[in-house]
């Protein structure tokens, strides 16, 4: 409907004669046709365009917002600035049917001035202050210039005002009013990173999305136009870099080869505010620089490494910094040569630091000659070099003190290592959350772990504070989100997991929004401005996280995934390489109960902790059910909160997590119709693999604990649909995301 009517519009009146009459209705049959065809195919929904649809608004609305948007004025001498005109071309010319003319100069109401005091004169006469918003930070403002009324967007960078811009787009995706806008926008979060873990083959590590998007093989010269939608999309949500690559580094990144490669992504991003980083191997003075040793105390390593951080530079003057994986799960590291992990990363840290470079080191590190519990070795390890590390090194942590799980207690370093900034670490990729297929909106674990109280500095200290540098004032800030990203026509494998690449990025700018506001945006951007439809969506996004940790590790259990590809449950498995990387490690359940205990009376996990959290953690009147197995281990008699005892509890919970998602689903099946069939069908799909798959987490523990405990299921609960042997026997030797 809406297609023949902007055909007809279009069309020339015609006052011909009949014959020619007939012809020209033939004709406008013709155009209408194709029309519907076109706008059908521009309507089909791919997920390519993610949050970015920028798909017709109702005439009603659209009209509201022409009026605000009448003409463009900003400039264009830079890629940041041209980049920002043509999105908002894009955005306004897709939003409301018409694209607003572009210039310099105010010429009628309903301006829209973007720019920056230096780089817009329009905008220097406006006066609008933003120093107080830092280099990122914009103001949305509606003013006067030369008696017309505008919409100001106005920042100190041009990227600033290209976050600004994205906002405004924002706005009318999300059909919010727009007439009396007084934005104002800061972060305190200097580095708000994506980590790629993609291999040099084009494998990602834990992806779920396909291959890699960087197609390495055909860079430098053809870039994929992949890249400058990746970096769109990127920049409309505030992160400004990205680690191309795999933690598990290959030393031939550093070698010129992939340098030149670099370089031309370093390019495509630079527009868009996104810096890029690179993943590096310790060894790689070895592997590619011809050197006996990798000493970090070494000169000839220390020259090495200088001369390789002015190579890069040389290259990518505005290149962003490493990330390290040193002594972990194989990787090597400066305690290969007797030296401390600040040794390692000062080292680094020197080189790039005439670059004004910096060093992102992991402290996700266990060993398993370590027989102390796996959750308390990166505090043992780190939490004495607080202080030790040069002023451009953050250690990156991950949010947990286990592995990314459904849920986890915050990692205990926030709040204990004042004198070090910490960059928080969260996996976007669903590695332990069901992968592509399950539908588990992520904003509601950010939001837990950012929110979380870790008392280092009294109450109020929460890992936000810790992270964004409030509570030990930090300059130098960051948050890493393992990404999601690959080659699938969706980015992220099915149009759901957008939501959590997207959540992370709102996050990532301001720790403290709602995820639930987030979902209801992202819902508004991505499908439908009904609200109806977006309140119902949101609610299922709400309850899909809670969903996940019932139906596979409920009441504080952790890691009873497959072993290696971390694909569905086996809670039996105590076979090798390594204890911890065993189920029954974490779940320590036999005849008289379950749970690792890591109270006072256990491996004192708990005492990592400040002495309020600790408290709580320990004592079992005060800790919340979610954690009790985290940090206790009980009878399968112990009496929950609830009144039943702890093995009933399991599987109410086991049993409630398929139940939600069986309602999820049918949620979504209620809203068949009101979305595009394509996007509709195969979430619709999904979820149905998600439901076979709870059901079979439920079931292929209940039955597996019941073999150890003998004891008959609450009345009511159905049994498992096979036996413990039949789930025993499912075997997944080529698993997405793994390399077996
Ligand atoms: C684990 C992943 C593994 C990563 C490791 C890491 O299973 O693939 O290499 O973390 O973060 O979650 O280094």
């Amino acid at each position: 409907m809406l297609a023949i009517t902007a055909v007809t519009t279009f069309l020339p009146f015609s006052s011909e004669k009949h014959a020619a009459g007939r012809l020209t209705t033939a004709f406008h049959a013709l155009l209408a046709i194709a029309a519907l065809l076109a706008a059908g195919m521009a309507q089909a929904e791919d997920g390519y365009d993610l949050w970015l649809r920028y798909r017709p608004l109702p005439d009603t609305q659209a009209a509201l917002y022409r009026s605000h948007a009448t003409q463009l004025v900003l400039p264009v001498a830079t890629p940041t600035q041209q980049a920002t005109r043509d999105e908002l071309l894009r955005g306004l010319g897709g939003l409301l049917g018409q694209a607003p003319s572009v210039g310099s100069a105010v010429e009628r109401d309903g301006a829209i001035v973007v720019g920056t005091p230096a780089s817009s004169p329009v905008v220097a006469r406006l006066k609008l202050d933003a120093r107080a918003l830092g280099h990122d930070g914009y103001l949305i403002r509606q003013t006067m210039v030369d008696g017309r009324s505008v919409t100001a967007i106005v920042g100190q960078s041009d990227v600033a005002a290209m976050y600004g811009a994205f906002h405004l787009l924002r706005l009318l995706q999300t059909a919010r009013p727009i007439d009396h806008l007084d934005v104002r926008e800061a972060t305190r979060m200097s580095l708000r990173v994506l980590d790629h873990w993609d291999d040099l083959d084009g494998h990602v590590e834990r992806g779920y999305a396909g291959n890699s998007i960087w197609d390495w093989q055909k860079l430098p010269d053809w870039l994929d136009p992949r890249y400058t939608d990746y970096a769109r999309a990127n920049a409309s949500i505030g992160i400004n870099g990205a680690v191309l690559n795999n933690v598990n580094a290959n030393a031939a990144i550093l070698t010129p080869l992939y340098l030149d490669k670099v370089q031309a992504l370093a390019k495509v991003f630079r527009p868009y505010g996104i810096r890029v980083y690179l993943s590096v191997k310790f060894s790689a003075p070895i592997e590619i620089g011809g050197l006996k040793t990798a000493d970090p105390l070494e000169p000839a390593v220390q020259r090495w490494w200088r001369a390789k951080a002015d190579e890069i530079y040389a290259r990518i003057p505005d290149f962003g910094g490493f990330l390290v994986k040193a002594n972990s799960e194989g990787q090597p590291g400066p305690q290969d040569y007797g030296r401390t992990h600040a040794d390692g990363a000062n080292m680094l840290a020197d080189a790039l630091a005439p670059h004004g470079g910096i060093v992102m080191w992991r402290a996700f590190v266990y060993s398993q000659t370590n027989a102390d519990d796996r959750a308390k070795q990166a505090y043992a390890e780190f939490k004495p070099l607080d202080g030790a590390f040069r002023t451009n090194v953050l250690l990156q942590v991950k949010n947990g003190p286990i592995d990314f799980q459904p849920r986890e207690p915050f990692n205990p370093l926030f709040g204990a290592m004042p004198k070090t900034p910490l960059m928080m670490e969260f996996q976007v990729t669903k590695e332990y959350l069901g992968f592509a297929t399950h539908l588990v909106y992520l904003g509601p674990l950010f939001e837990e772990v950012l929110r979380a109280d870790t008392y280092g500095k009294g109450k109020g200290s929460t890992v936000a504070k810790v992270i964004d540098g409030e509570l030990d004032g930090h300059k130098l800030t960051g948050i890493a989100g393992v990404a999601n990203i690959g080659t699938d026509r969706d980015w992220t494998g099915s149009d759901f997991n957008q939501a959590n690449w997207y959540a992370y990025g709102r996050l990532a700018w301001n720790p403290q929004l709602s995820s639930r506001d987030i979902a209801e945006e992202w819902v508004r951007a991505t499908f439908s401005n009904d609200d109806g439809f977006v309140k119902r969506v949101v609610d299922m996004m709400m309850l899909s996280r809670e969903a996940v940790v019932d139906y596979m590790t409920p009441l504080g259990l952790h890691h009873l995934m497959g072993k290696g590809h971390h694909y569905g449950p086996a809670p039996w498995d105590a076979s090798g390489p390594r204890a911890d990387w065993t189920p029954v490690y974490y779940h320590r359940a036999d005849h008289e109960g379950i749970g690792f205990d890591r109270s006072s009376t256990g491996s004192n996990a708990v005492a990592q902790y400040a002495p309020p959290v600790a408290d709580e953690f320990n004592d079992l009147k005060k800790i919340p059910d979610a954690y009790l197995l985290w940090f206790h281990h009980e009878p399968w008699s112990y009496r929950m909160r609830s009144g039943r005892a702890l093995w009933d509890e399991l599987v109410v919970h086991y049993t409630q997590g398929v139940d939600d998602v069986k309602q999820m689903r049918a949620t979504w099946q209620a809203l068949d119709g009101q979305i595009d069939a394509d996007r509709y069908r195969k979430a619709a799909v999904f979820l149905g693999i998600q439901e076979k798959e709870a059901q079979w987490w439920r079931d292929a523990s209940i039955a597996y604990f019941q073999s150890l405990n003998g004891l008959p299921l609450p009345a009511g609960y159905a049994p498992p649909q096979h036996t413990l042997s039949y789930y025993e026997s499912l075997s997944f030797p080529f698993v997405p995301g793994h390399r077996p």
